[in-house]
């Protein structure tokens, strides 16, 4: 898909990036971390620190009322959703690392792109409650009420790499509804440095395959089943007319802020 021939930007980013690790998720997370530690595989573009979240976990707080998406996202739902669905995840990634302190020192990414470091008897708790963990986070921020349009370089990219947000939606869309059971759609920054669309089933997060996961649309039936029932398109079509893309222009820009 990809030619051989990388921007000089691009191997720039990819270069720092491997030095020096990279920023979380706004509002979520603040420190750099060295990523020097990191196993090879995972030591390219994508790497660890990516979410500067550690144990022990919390629940983030919606920046927004329960209400605030009604009704194309109903209060109900969003109370369980975060309240009862997230919050479980919280609990039980804990649950998991209580007896491990050699793993509470990581950071949830850290976790993520090296699942073969974590040992077997919980291996499966951390993959699914730490993947829950860290793609709920995302998914709470990058909602906004009335949305908003992708800025700065996310906006240039996506027209390199679908052509127009219109395109993107549509990709998105096919994503989702084609992702069997439950599961997500996602954009991500690729390591070869395009912007992706892909799915991913149950709570796997991208940063398993090191990519980073820019927005995601959660297509469990917990997110939309009682106001969508087996409609999924429509919640996807609903869940993308709030997607706050400035959010998602900001934590795309922290990819390429650090040299
Ligand atoms: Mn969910």
């Amino acid at each position: 898909m990809h030619n051989t021939f990388v921007p000089a930007r691009r191997r720039m980013i990819q270069t720092s990036l491997a030095t020096v690790g990279f920023l979380t998720f706004s509002g979520l997370g603040r420190a750099m971390r060295a990523s020097s530690t990191l196993p090879p595989k995972y030591s390219g573009f994508l790497s660890g620190g990516l979410i500067d979240l550690r144990y022990p976990f919390s629940l983030p707080e919606l920046p927004y009322a329960s209400n605030a998406f009604a009704p194309g996202i109903d209060t109900i739902t969003m109370e369980i959703h975060h309240g009862k669905h997230h919050a479980g995840y919280v609990r039980k990634l804990n649950a998991a690392l209580e007896g491990e302190p050699s793993l509470q020192s990581k950071t949830l990414g850290e976790l993520l792109a090296d699942l073969d470091a974590v040992p077997d008897s919980i291996r499966i708790a951390v993959r699914n409650n730490g993947g829950g963990h860290a793609n709920h986070s995302l998914y709470w921020e990058t909602m906004r009420p009335g949305g908003s349009q992708p800025l700065g370089q996310l906006a240039a990219d996506i027209k390199r790499d679908f052509g127009s947000l219109e395109e993107l939606r549509a990709q998105l869309k096919t994503a989702a509804s084609g992702q069997f059971g439950s599961g997500w759609a996602w954009l991500v920054a690729d390591p070869s440095g395009s912007l992706v669309v892909l799915s991913t089933a149950n709570q796997d997060s991208p940063l398993m395959e090191g990519q980073h996961p820019l927005f995601g649309i959660d297509v469990w039936e917990h997110a939309y089943y009682l106001n969508y029932q087996n409609r999924r398109g429509d919640y996807v079509d609903a869940f993308l007319d709030i997607a706050d893309w400035a959010a998602v222009s900001a934590n795309y820009e922290n990819l390429f802020k650090l040299n």
